[in-house]
């Protein structure tokens, strides 16, 4: 039985090497690469989100948890990534531009590959002309937003917005996710979709793009 408040703990601490050990040694214990990154790594960070508003952590120690996440995370990319889908729609992701928080954009991004949808990333901190840039360049099918500050899910209309003035936002679907997000917000914005969580972007993508994918 796999202690995952071991791995927890290595995040809320920031113990990278630790971190790299603990979830490699899940992984060789036969835990799902799922199972792990859902019951070790993002509680872990869920506890430092907490602590950082509780005036128990600032920025330094959100920094050095966010990189032990990263490297769980990279243990655990190939596996959740693994798929012989063929690609079924191209999806641009990015985070919002004033946003630099990119780590559950990533894991969408890995989330959405893994389901055989092709993936360019935009970055972090883009804005909306970027994003109808990239979109126009790539072809892309669906564009993924993501934003965690209340004070930039603003630039997710901004996006919106851009893309009606630009005169293609017919050709796109658009979908948002992140912490302050929530469906009606995406409704009030004139988004496609929203989505809690990586998995659910999955379902939300493939309902995107037409349901039976
Ligand atoms: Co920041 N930060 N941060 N931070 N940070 C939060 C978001 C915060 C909630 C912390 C807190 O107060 N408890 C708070 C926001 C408050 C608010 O606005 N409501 C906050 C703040 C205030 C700030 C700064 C302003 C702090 C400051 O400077 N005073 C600053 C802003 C910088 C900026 O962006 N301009 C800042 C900076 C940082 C770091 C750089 C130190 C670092 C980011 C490192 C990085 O990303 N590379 C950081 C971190 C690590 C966090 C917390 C602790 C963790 C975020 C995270 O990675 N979670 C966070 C607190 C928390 O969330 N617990 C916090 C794990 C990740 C897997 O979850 O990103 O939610 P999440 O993604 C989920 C879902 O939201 C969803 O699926 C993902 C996987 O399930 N999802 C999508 C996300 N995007 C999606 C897109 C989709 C669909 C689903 O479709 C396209």
């Amino acid at each position: 039985m796999t202690n995952y408040n071991e791995l927890q703990e290595c995040i809320i601490k920031g113990n990278r090497i630790k971190a790299r050990e603990l979830t490699q040694e899940c992984l060789d214990n036969g835990n799902p690469a799922k199972e792990i990154l859902d019951e070790g790594l993002i509680p872990g960070m869920a506890v430092v989100g907490k602590k950082f508003q509780d005036g128990e952590y600032f920025i330094p120690e959100m920094l050095v948890s966010a990189r032990a996440l990263n490297i769980g995370l990279g243990i655990l990319k190939p596996l959740l990534e693994a798929s012989d889908v063929k690609p079924v729609a191209k999806v641009l992701v990015g985070t919002v531009k004033g946003d630099i928080h990119d780590i559950g954009k990533n894991l969408v991004a890995i989330m959405l590959r893994g389901s055989g949808f092709e993936i360019i990333d935009a970055g972090v901190d883009v804005s909306p002309e970027k994003f109808v840039q990239m979109a126009k360049e790539s072809g892309a099918d669906i564009l993924g937003l993501s934003a965690l500050l209340t004070t930039t899910m603003t630039a997710m209309k901004d996006t919106v917005d851009a893309f009606q003035a630009d005169g293609s936002r017919d050709k796109i679907k658009i979908m948002i996710g992140g912490a302050p997000v929530t469906t009606d917000y995406a409704e009030k914005i004139g988004a496609d979709g929203y989505a809690p969580n990586a998995a659910i972007a999955v379902e939300m993508a493939k309902t995107l793009v037409g349901g039976s994918r």
